[in-house]
């Protein structure tokens, strides 16, 4: 058998990190090899250092490649989903890409709401109608009357190109821009259409687990360019290995997503009503799921805080504060914004008639607090609502992701919500990274069938002891 290593490559918004698995005679062991922080700046809006996450991904790949003398298999990126690099004639990028948070989507959302309704764009896609989708953000640069490029590429799907691979576009990350038929994998015209985009400047849908070519980065040469589920949220569900039809998920992180897998989209009534998305899974499978505000609420409070807080303390600290007095909407849309977290929490105190709380470094563990209990019952209310719609009797909860390591969390979750919660790995996209492409060199390529979701689920159950 081929035992040379494979790299797994994870976009996060706030730290992107770069995994080698190499085989042992125990079989397979995984070690991060290169980890750096990455956030949005302001610089003409609020957009990605691309060129700082390209050096730091390189970096890391250089890394991974000078430890595997035994040569490099093939590499795969996940990331976050919905943003995008527009290129040139060449592949070259046009400029930094915004970030999702941007708000120039704020105006957009509305605008394109009067060429297409928002049912009609739910109806077409099964989409979560949220403002981050990708098909805002093109409007928005249409508006903005932004040099259209000759192509966008999703983050996951430029690096790949980047180093050689195939233009294309992930499924997974595909459906995330609300721009994707529900019952195929194609560009929805309708949408294109009524929005004005060029669907030529888009790219074929291709599923996950597609090879790509070859890899050009001196030192990695030859390695082979896979697609993942480029999605980091599909990836990490891709990591649970769970079998059943009684569980759900929370992929913990930056967001909350809160879901479970279906096996076919559901975009009924009440589902489009609670705005719940039918994002493309690993295997033809759906993660039918609704963005839950995640750590963004505590990392934006811990911005303004400065060094007063590590987050374990912070936590620890959380669990000895008195019990919320009153619970936040985390979904609110101002929360969902940058900047100054603690006063626009207090603002929605106040709005409901609650005392605004300590703002300072002092007043932390209570405002942790109240977020932890926030969310905790917002997840117990999704969670009903999937149980209901799914028609699944719900009693298994794992928690994937960062913010699974929270054990406080995972606590207050447990009560609210009444199933038993498993911790699965704090690094699952990466298990779904690697789990995808173990299957793919071990010969399983048609995504499509229930069989490449079992190749897919194995591996991830080796995986999860082998992550370092
Ligand atoms: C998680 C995630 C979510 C997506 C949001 C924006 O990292 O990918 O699934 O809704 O970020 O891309």
């Amino acid at each position: 058998a081929d035992k040379r290593a494979v790299v797994a490559v994870d976009l996060g918004a706030e730290s992107c990190r770069v995994c080698l698995l190499r085989w042992t005679e125990a079989g397979p062991k995984v070690s991060l090899v290169h980890r750096f922080a990455n956030s949005p700046r302001e610089n003409d809006g609020l957009r990605w250092d691309l060129g700082m996450i390209a050096a730091g991904v390189e970096d890391g790949l250089r890394k991974a490649a000078a430890i595997a003398t035994e040569g490099i298999r093939s590499v795969a990126v996940d990331g976050w989903a919905v943003d995008y690099v527009r290129i040139d004639a060449d592949g070259v990028p046009l400029e930094d890409p915004f970030c999702y948070r941007d708000e120039r989507t704020i105006a957009a959302e509305v605008a394109a709401h009067k060429k297409i309704p928002a049912d009609r764009m739910r109806e077409l896609t099964g989409i979560q109608l949220i403002r981050i989708n990708t098909v805002y953000q093109q409007f928005a640069d249409q508006l903005a009357g932004r040099k259209p490029g000759v192509q966008w590429l999703n983050l996951p799907e430029y690096f790949l190109s980047r180093w050689g691979g195939t233009r294309v576009a992930e499924l997974t990350n595909a459906t995330h821009t609300q721009m994707v038929e529900l019952h195929e994998p194609e560009w929805c015209l309708e949408i294109f259409d009524a929005l004005g985009l060029d669907v030529s400047r888009a790219l074929p849908v291709v599923p996950p687990g597609t090879l790509l070519g070859t890899m050009n980065l001196p030192g990695l040469e030859g390695a082979s360019l896979i697609a993942p589920a480029c999605h980091d949220t599909a990836s990490a569900i891709a990591g649970i290995p769970a079998v059943g039809n009684d569980w759900a998920y929370i992929s913990s992180g930056t967001w909350s997503l809160v879901g479970t897998l279906l096996e076919q989209p559901r975009n009924g009534a009440a589902a489009a009503a609670e705005n719940f998305t039918n994002l493309g899974a690993v295997g033809g499978r759906t993660c039918f799921h609704k963005n839950v505000n995640g750590m963004w609420l505590l990392r934006q409070c811990m911005n303004e805080w400065g060094s007063a807080w590590e987050i374990a303390e912070l936590v620890a600290a959380a669990e000895r504060a008195p019990r919320a007095d009153g619970l936040l909407d985390v979904d609110e849309a101002d929360l969902m914004l940058a900047g100054h977290m603690p006063g626009r929490i207090n603002a929605q105190r106040v709005r409901r008639g609650l005392a605004a709380m300590d703002e300072s470094a002092a007043g932390a563990p209570a405002m942790a607090r109240l977020i932890f209990e926030s969310l905790a019952a917002r997840y117990a209310e999704v969670l009903a609502r999937i149980a209901e719609l799914s028609g699944k009797e719900l009693k298994r909860l794992f928690v994937v992701g960062g913010a699974s390591q929270n054990e406080f969390l995972n606590r207050l979750t447990a009560e609210a919500t009444g199933l038993q919660v498993f911790r699965g790995s704090a690094e699952s996209s990466t298990v779904g990274n690697l789990a995808v492409q173990l299957a793919v060199l071990d010969g399983d390529r048609d995504d499509s069938t229930g069989a490449f979701a079992e190749a897919v689920s194995r591996w991830a159950e080796m995986l999860i002891p082998a992550m370092g």
